[in-house]
């Protein structure tokens, strides 16, 4: 089958459209977009409690030009397979797609996406990662970065930011042997179509672990978001690579590395980091990048101070506030 490769091989016909009511340069609202149109009419979405459940769909409007279903917050693995279920019992054959939040999959989603996966149920679980809870008011997940301002992460005297670093989904869902795991960016947009593209045909579970800048939980500008992500890549606070059948491949690697202080000085989310809080991100990077590109990874700037002192704590994210 042929594969598209660029944009022009992108179908015009929208399946989420205009008159949703996401924020100006909403990160989410564009992966989301491209990713529906990719799969095209016959597909079924899934949307559980999340920006895109606000945004694409309030009763009684739609922006969804596909059949469009919501139920509650914690399971759309366990409606994704019932609805294909339902299909494959009246031998009908449509795509079914799954589009969670961070929340949504990392924390309270985790039982029912590990279900399906371990099921290796035919269905596309997109997880639309903007790092934090933002509908309900930009509280931390397990997918917000280390130093990142969020409203139960808050910035006090001792304590400054979330003090937890990003959990790695990606890898605990292809741990689960499914056939396909990608991560992807916009602004990678030909790996992105190529991938998105590869889920379609594939059988089975596939999961897809997008980064999608939020403008008000990162405190970014509107028109920053494509340059965020790309600058997220090349910094190594995200990898694109896929897992087919259980072989993990890098799909793009950076030239260089560039310094994280590029990448944070960008959002106002990590605007109150201290040195050693930054350090200690870098350090963390670069440990990841030596995983992810098996080569030693570039001094400067990586530099390794302890990781023990600020990892010191019970786990409470509000600890010493
Ligand atoms: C069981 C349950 N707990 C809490 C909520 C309230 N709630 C609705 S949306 C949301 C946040 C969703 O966060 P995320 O999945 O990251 O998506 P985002 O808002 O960032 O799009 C929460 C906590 C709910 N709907 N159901
Ligand atoms: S709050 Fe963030 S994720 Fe939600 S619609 Fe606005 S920009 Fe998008």
């Amino acid at each position: 089958m042929t594969r598209m490769t660029s944009m022009k091989d992108v179908p015009r016909e929208d399946m989420l459209t205009h008159g949703h009511g996401a924020c100006p340069g909403c990160g989410y609202a564009a992966t989301a977009k491209n990713i529906a149109k990719m799969l095209g009419p016959n597909t079924v979405v899934y949307v559980p409690a999340s920006c895109l459940v606000v945004f694409g769909a309030l009763y009684p409007y739609s922006s969804w030009k596909t059949p469009y279903m919501f139920t509650a917050f914690e399971n759309t693995g366990a409606v994704t397979t019932g609805i294909k279920a339902a299909l494959r019992r009246r031998h009908l054959d449509a795509t079914v797609v799954g589009m969670a939040g961070d929340g949504g999959t990392f924390d309270i989603g985790l039982q029912a996406l590990s279900g399906a996966a371990e099921r290796n149920e035919d269905v596309i679980y997109v997880c639309l990662d903007n790092e934090a809870f933002m509908n309900t008011g930009i509280q931390r997940s397990s997918a917000t970065p280390f130093g990142a301002w969020t409203t139960t992460t808050p910035v006090g005297l001792e304590v400054k930011g979330n003090r937890r670093f990003k959990k790695d989904i990606a890898r605990i869902v292809a741990d689960h042997d499914v056939p396909y795991v990608a991560t992807l960016s916009v602004a990678h947009f030909t790996d992105f179509v190529r991938k998105v593209q590869k889920a379609k045909e594939v059988r089975g579970f596939r999961f897809l672990h997008c980064l999608t800048p939020c403008i008000p939980g990162w405190r970014i500008e509107p028109s920053k978001g494509v340059s965020i992500n790309r600058l997220a890549v090349d910094t190594g606070m995200w990898t694109l690579y896929e897992v087919e059948n259980g072989v993990p491949k890098v799909t793009y690697k950076p030239k260089a590395m560039t310094p994280v202080t590029e990448y944070l000085k960008l959002q106002g989310r990590f605007k109150h980091m201290s040195e050693a809080d930054v350090r200690q991100l870098q350090a963390w990077l670069c440990a990841k990048w030596r995983a992810h590109y098996g080569e030693e990874a570039p001094s400067p700037p990586c530099v390794m101070p302890g990781h023990e002192e600020v990892l010191a704590h019970d786990g409470d994210p509000l600890y010493g506030i």
